[in-house]
């Protein structure tokens, strides 16, 4: 590394522990719900769509089979019979050099027999090390029937593992959510009447307490708009947020996500379009007390969201979300934010799935933060302004979890001492 700066930069973002602000895994104490080893590995979704182009069997013959050929699918298409030069692909090269394991001196049985010769403990504690991860946020679900018996059952917490209250059926499926709420014994109507708002409150305050959820958090359509007279508007107007402000939750929107673009690739058929900002802007603009962390799928809303984000202090974007987690868009919408927001947003989330991926994707992403930080360093000194390892060291830590932690806890401020 033949820049100095670049150097220090790189060794103190490298040095910076993470709060991994939205992932998909689970507290170890929930059993079977955290992945990790190869064929997890190898069936993440994202390959799946990437394989799907590729094998030489029909995804439906690819549903059929067993985990593990699964698996045997995706090495053979994506790493054998082609070069796994996908951001994806290389991820599973990088997790596995993280780990010491040379790809290609390897097939899959002999990477099996090294998974499995893991003890699991022992494992989440080295990955999360060689990661430099603070903590990891999970996805909380009341509404998954895998999920929900392992909070009906109790377990004791790993502090490492924190909670988010997500909350997608009761926004985007109102009406079957109403009858499942109705079988929890919440005395909710179709209609939404002061009363049926009251309980869906009593239910996001009854579980934000017994996960002891950090923020809640939606993902939204292209089509979302705010105000509007929809069942999704009216209920995040009269519950999810008063909730919010009574409970110090800041309010995760992700936006842009069409589901199930194409349904024959399940959960890899999911698809993007262009999200709507004004209604963000009408949210942000009329309540003020409320706080909203954002994140958008499409490249084509980036540039308007940080720029509403100049707009309103109580808007945090975050993450290089999903389609953008490519270091090409990561780059660029990192980029952006810094010349536009200095250090005041999160440039980065995993959204994991599989323990082991946190290796890679804060790996690559650390490498890109730490060149856009050195580009903007770079070019402060140029006009007389040479940051200290200190200052650096500051904005690493904001730019990784710490400004995220204070958005927060500004959320928990009650709106009187504002
Ligand atoms: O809605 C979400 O939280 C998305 O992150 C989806 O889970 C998606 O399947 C995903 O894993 N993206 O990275
Ligand atoms: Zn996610």
């Amino acid at each position: 590394m033949a820049d100095p700066l670049l150097a220090r930069v790189s060794r103190i973002v490298q040095a910076t522990p993470v709060h991994d602000i939205h992932t998909h895994l689970y507290d170890p104490a929930q059993g079977e719900l955290l992945l990790w080893g190869i064929d997890e590995l190898l069936v993440y979704h994202y390959l799946v769509s990437e394989a799907s182009r590729q094998m030489e069997v029909p995804i439906e013959r690819f549903w059929n089979a067993s985990k593990q050929e699964q698996a045997e699918f995706v090495w053979k298409a994506l790493f054998v019979d082609h070069s796994p030069v996908s951001e994806a692909c290389r991820g599973v090269i990088t997790t596995l050099n993280l780990l010491g394991i040379e790809p290609r001196k390897h097939d899959l049985e002999s990477l099996r027999g090294w998974y499995a010769a893991q003890n699991p403990d022992r494992f989440i504690d080295r990955v999360m090390q060689t990661a430099n991860l603070a903590s990891i946020c999970m996805t909380n679900s009341p509404f998954d029937p895998v999920e929900r018996p392992t909070w009906d059952r109790g377990f004791t917490r790993d502090p490492r593992f924190v909670a988010a209250l997500r909350i997608d059926p009761l926004l985007v499926a109102w009406p079957e959510t109403a009858g499942w709420l109705r079988e929890q014994g919440c005395a909710v109507t179709r209609e939404l009447t002061a009363q049926t708002l009251g309980e869906v409150r009593r239910f996001l305050a009854d579980w934000t307490a017994r996960i002891d959820s950090r923020y809640c958090m939606v993902s939204l359509p292209p089509s979302f708009a705010w105000p509007a007279d929809t069942d999704i508007a009216r209920l995040i107007e009269g519950a999810v947020l008063p909730h919010c402000r009574d409970h110090g939750q800041a309010f995760a929107l992700m936006m842009g996500v069409q589901r199930a673009v194409n349904p024959r690739l399940r959960m890899a058929g999911d698809g993007v379009g262009l999200a709507n900002l004004t209604a963000l802007q009408a949210l942000c603009a009329a309540h003020p007390d409320n706080r909203f962390l954002v994140t958008c799928l499409a490249r084509e809303n980036q540039h308007e969201l940080v720029v509403l984000a100049r707009k309103f202090p109580n808007l945090h974007p975050f993450g290089c979300w999903w389609f953008t987690n490519t270091p090409q868009l990561i780059r660029e919408i990192t980029t952006m934010r810094l010349e536009l927001l200095g250090t005041s947003f999160t440039p980065q989330h995993s959204d994991a799935r599989v323990l082991d991926q946190v290796l890679y994707k804060w790996h690559h992403s650390r490498s890109i933060l730490a060149e856009v930080l050195t580009d903007k360093y770079a070019a402060a000194a140029a006009a007389g302004w040479e940051v200290t390892d200190a200052e650096i060291q500051r904005d690493a830590a904001e730019l990784l979890g710490g400004g995220f932690e204070r958005f927060l806890a500004g959320a928990r401020i009650p709106a009187e001492r504002r």
